[in-house]
């Protein structure tokens, strides 16, 4: 099976950055732009022979594991290199849990790094240094396949990335058609179901590449398989979370953020923004909660006016890291023992810092989302 060629695509036009997070730069490595031979020269970096190793961010979503799942598939097929999947920190929503399931994906802790040699690290939806991940600077890293804007420069054997695109999986099935690589149906799923939760049902910052990665996989899709990812059964705990997202949400203007204390993963709190972003009077969200000795934070924006990834970064500037794409961002903040009485203080630093970026510090101090009265609250479009 062969791709249409995909079209080199216009860069979209910049939007007006805020005027502190825009203190960091966008930094793009030159790559000559021909998709259609991206995947043979990624082949061309590998090692010959020896242990490759596919990785990607920690906690990972199902566009890494999905990307991970075609490119450990796409180097098996095309080389007689036997890369393993090696991931960091742990599978949060339900989802993610029955996608690992359900598909018997052989994951290894990313701990594996440690105990033998590796001679080449392809790492896909994440970036080295990212705070996503923490992949050390040190790994042989030949590889990385992203759509994360890039914020610093990589001096790397290949780099292919592209921030226009709605998912790191639309990236791997270009690769797969290009090499005339078949997909089975479990990675045919797998790939849909990245695409499909990553862009929101292809509602998200998509690209029309992301379309046609969608139809290309579609008659491959196992639907039973799909509807027991997307309808996973779901722990108990899941419930209070919601519970605590609603009592503790506040809103300002057009912002609601809530506070979720201990979390039972780290990825609970993406899960809590996207649905208060839901509120029909509010455009921005932010969640912080506790996950073991990290702060963690996610923001969702539905306007995009101002970029989520750099307001991140700068929401966790002097704690630790954050970033993110234009509409999706989080960060996370590692609590030495001897800050662990500092925590609120920090979370507050971040909502401070987030109400003033996004221009609604005027709400202070936010009214409880369960009383408020809409109507008094301003209007959520300017
Ligand atoms: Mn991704």
């Amino acid at each position: 099976m062969k791709s249409g060629a995909p079209k080199p695509k216009a860069s979209p036009p910049r939007r007006p950055r805020p005027a502190d997070p825009g203190r960091e730069e966008i930094h793009l490595s030159p790559r000559e732009w021909d998709p259609e031979n991206q995947a043979g020269k990624l082949l061309e970096v590998l090692p010959k022979s020896g242990s490759v190793l596919v990785t990607s961010h920690d906690n990972p979503d199902p566009d890494a594991l999905a990307s991970c799942m075609a490119l450990q598939h796409l180097i098996r097929a095309r080389t007689s290199l036997k890369p393993r999947i090696a991931i960091g920190g742990i599978l949060g929503r339900a989802e993610n849990q029955a996608l690992s399931l359900e598909l018997e994906l052989d994951l290894y802790p990313i701990d594996i790094l440690e105990y033998q040699r590796w001679d080449g690290i392809v790492m896909v939806d994440a970036q080295p240094g990212a705070g996503n991940s923490n992949l050390p600077r040190s790994m042989p890293i030949v590889a990385v396949i992203d759509h994360h804007p890039q914020r610093q420069p990589l001096d790397l054997p290949f780099v292919d990335i592209r921030p226009d695109y709605g998912a790191s999986a639309t990236i791997a099935v270009e690769y797969l058609r290009a090499q005339e690589v078949e997909w089975d149906t479990k990675l045919a799923t797998a790939l849909y179901y990245a695409i499909k939760s990553e862009t929101q049902d292809l509602g998200r910052r998509v690209a029309e590449a992301d379309r046609r990665a969608h139809f290309a996989l579609f008659d491959s899709v196992d639907w039973e398989l799909m509807h027991r990812i997307t309808k996973a059964k779901i722990p108990g705990d899941y419930f209070a979370l919601f519970q605590r997202g609603i009592a503790s949400a506040r809103l300002f203007g057009n912002a609601l953020i809530a506070d979720l204390g201990e979390i039972p993963t780290p990825d609970a709190c993406a899960e809590i923004a996207d649905f208060l972003l839901r509120h029909e009077q509010v455009t921005r969200s932010l969640v912080l909660g506790r996950y073991e000795d990290q702060i963690v934070f996610s923001i969702r924006f539905t306007r995009s006016d101002l970029d989520a990834g750099l307001i991140a970064s700068s929401l966790a500037r002097d704690f630790g890291t954050g970033g993110g794409h234009d509409q999706m961002a989080g960060g996370r903040i590692e609590l030495a023992r001897t800050r662990l009485d500092q925590v609120e203080s920090i979370k507050d630093v971040i909502v401070q810092r987030f109400v003033e970026m996004v221009g609604v510090a005027q709400y202070r101090p936010g009214l409880p989302l369960l009383s408020a009265d809409v109507s008094e609250t301003g209007s959520a479009s300017p």
